[in-house]
């Protein structure tokens, strides 16, 4: 197997039943494998809801245990999520611009130019969580050098070593929200903590707890995928240099390839929702107050709407992916990630040859009946310049 392989570990499941349990610390999911019910299932917000009682809970594996903070617009419905996510939604839409693509281009370059010089690197520390990181910065519009904080932290805001939920962890972003929260209002300026609190709902300014509801999500939902998915895409290329050449030649196809990729690695597993009253889906019952999960990883390989979905296709023409989600809750943050990742396909393509894989540690969700490679742990490269 080559080592940027991901392997769908649902095929079976998918085919046969549609669904499986995953018993989650108490509070079981049924995750619904097909693209079909994911996409229902993520439309009708009123039985499958984001505003659960205690926040964290929609998570998977869930957050009840560490969350202090509902995560805004994210663990919202409407109408209150369409308020919010109306208000924020035009800030989350600037990395669709030359100008910020111009700096995500230098931040990649200047960091390219930083590992073509060494021996071999580590690709998930020193390369995917800086850029993560430094690219993090043009999102919030908070100065470069903040970025070495958030790199401190490593790749998960709530997830160490050791423990997937680590409340100490958890702990250290809260506080430096909080931090940034009263910086900026004592200082007011340009960058997102200031934004929001300027931000007006319902006739009131938003509250410091509202702040830190999207500050939160901004930087928790944005962490270990745009990570892994980075990673994965410099594995894929190290693997196939010869896609990084018809990319040379063709920079054209790099949307299309983006998507691709997107829907190959599907950065976040799943996603849950509580069930609001007695329901089936899938010929499965769903109880009242129980939870189900929207598997966009298994979606995203439903032999039913992709042709050789375990195949990467660069140009692929029919990609009705759901890797960023579907419906009224669709990732904020798609416009940034994008934008990083084409960015990055276009710069590789520029300065790269090839890239050599020396050694590599998967990194395996586990999700009971199913084992899944989601990205690497450790990944050991070297960058060969053109
Ligand atoms: C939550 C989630 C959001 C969660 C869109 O995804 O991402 C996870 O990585 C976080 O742990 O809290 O933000």
């Amino acid at each position: 197997m080559k080592k940027s392989e991901l392997p769908d570990p649902f095929i079976e499941a998918r085919k046969n039943k549609g669904y499986e349990h995953y018993n989650d610390q108490e509070d079981p999911v049924t995750m619904l494998l097909r693209l079909k019910d994911v996409r229902k299932t993520a439309k009708d917000w009123k039985t499958f809801k984001s505003q659960a009682e205690k926040p964290g809970r929609i998570v998977v594996p869930s957050e009840v245990n560490i969350a202090v903070t509902r995560q805004i617009p994210f663990e919202l419905d409407p109408p209150q999520h369409t308020k919010y996510r109306a208000l924020i939604e035009g800030w989350f839409k600037r990395p669709d611009n030359e100008e910020y693509r111009k700096k995500v281009e230098n931040i990649i370059a200047e960091l390219i130019d930083e590992v073509i010089k060494e021996d071999a690197i580590e690709v998930v520390s020193d390369f995917s969580l800086k850029l993560q990181s430094r690219a993090l910065t043009l999102l919030l519009d908070l100065p470069y050098q903040e970025a070495e904080t958030w790199i401190s932290w490593g790749t998960h805001v709530f997830r160490s070593e050791d423990n997937p939920l680590d409340n100490d962890k958890a702990k250290v972003l809260y506080n430096y929200i909080d931090e940034q929260i009263e910086r900026a209002e004592k200082e007011a300026s340009d960058d997102l903590f200031s934004v929001l609190l300027n931000l007006e709902v319902d006739g009131r300014k938003f509250t410091k707890e509202e702040v830190k509801g999207v500050m939160v999500l901004t930087f928790a939902g944005g962490r270990d995928t745009v990570i892994n998915a980075i990673t994965n895409a410099i594995a894929y290329f190290g693997d196939h240099p010869e896609s990084l050449e018809k990319i040379r030649q063709n920079p054209a196809m790099i949307n299309v390839a983006v998507e691709e990729l997107v829907r190959y690695f599907s950065p976040l597993t799943h996603m849950g929702r509580v069930v609001t009253k007695d329901t089936t889906v899938c010929e499965h019952a769903a109880k009242a107050d129980t939870r189900v999960s929207m598997c966009w990883a298994s979606a995203n390989r439903d032999e039913t709407t992709f042709t050789n979905p375990n195949e990467v296709d660069l140009e692929r023409k029919i990609n009705p992916h759901v890797a960023f989600g579907f419906g009224i809750h669709k990732c904020l943050g798609a416009t940034h990630a994008r934008q990083v990742l084409r960015t990055l396909l276009s710069v590789l393509s520029k300065k790269i040859k090839s890239i050599e894989l020396i050694e590599s540690e998967d990194k395996i969700e586990d999700w009971d009946k199913f084992q899944r490679k989601v990205g690497f742990e450790k990944l050991e490269a070297k960058f060969i310049s053109l």
